[in-house]
């Protein structure tokens, strides 16, 4: 698919223009938004990760592929949220207190809302009380937190200690993911699921919403 090819090309490149007609055309061509999500923004991204990780890619870099990501998002969000019908699940979704990274959360985000979830983001640097007021008011069944520090992580475990502390630990699922966290972590601090992938966090919020 040459439109797709271009997408993939444009966010590894951190070219947002080219990401925003890349996303246009492929959509003009009939191709399905969550396709554009799970069959090249993601692997995209994957690939930018891999770059880094192999030094080829710098901060810099990952800034302009997020940014550029960000644009085909724009486009194909309203699509996604567009095609759902019923809601499957209502989600808070953060990266916790002390901690700014947002792209990976941003992405789980958006898969959510493509996956059918209805989706409150409540950004970055999320402190437990923040998530606990977004869970109350809308009414939420699942609550998604992210951590890209090793020194964040002890805040995962604060907002679950505070879900408990305010007797809404039976209502709500709480999912943890991130880079420096694992499914041992997630057992430890009590946390009801743990993904390492975008992909797999809808999966993971389908299991444990029909719980
Ligand atoms: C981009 C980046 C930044 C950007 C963030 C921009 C932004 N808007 O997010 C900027 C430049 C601001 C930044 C700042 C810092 N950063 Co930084 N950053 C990164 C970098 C290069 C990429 C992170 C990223 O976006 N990855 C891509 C996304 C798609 O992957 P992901 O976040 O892991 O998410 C995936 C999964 O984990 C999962 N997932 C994520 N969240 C969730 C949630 C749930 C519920 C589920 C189920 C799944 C899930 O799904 C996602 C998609 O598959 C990493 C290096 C790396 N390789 O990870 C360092 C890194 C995370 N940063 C690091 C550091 C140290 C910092 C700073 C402290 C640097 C400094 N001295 O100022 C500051 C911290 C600021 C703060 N208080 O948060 C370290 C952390 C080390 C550690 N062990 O804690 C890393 C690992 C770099 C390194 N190798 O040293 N950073």
């Amino acid at each position: 698919m040459p439109d797709l090819d271009k997408l993939h090309q444009a966010v590894i490149e951190g070219d947002w223009k080219a990401a925003a007609a890349a996303t246009q055309a492929a959509i003009a061509a009939g191709v399905a938004p969550l396709t554009i999500v799970t069959g090249c923004l993601v692997p995209a991204m994957d690939e930018v990760g891999r770059l880094f990780e192999c030094e080829e890619y710098f901060v810099p870099e990952m800034l302009l592929s997020a940014r550029a990501m960000k644009a085909s998002m724009a486009i194909v969000r309203p699509l996604l949220a567009a095609a759902g019908t019923e809601p499957v699940g209502r989600v808070v979704i953060g990266t916790v207190k002390g901690d700014l990274h947002d792209i990976g959360k941003n992405l789980v985000a958006s898969m959510l809302e493509g996956g059918g979830f209805e989706v409150i983001d409540l950004g970055a640097d999320v402190a437990p009380e923040r998530f606990i007021e977004a869970a109350t008011t809308r009414n939420a069944n699942l609550v998604a937190l992210s951590a890209l520090l090793t020194v964040t992580m002890p805040s995962m475990k604060t907002t679950v200690d505070a879900f408990q502390s305010a007797g809404l630990r039976e209502k709500v699922k709480i999912m943890v993911g991130g880079a420096p966290v694992t499914q041992q972590y997630a057992d430890a601090i009590g946390a009801d699921g743990y993904s390492e992938s975008a992909g797999g966090a809808v999966a993971l919020a389908r299991r444990l919403a029909v719980v």
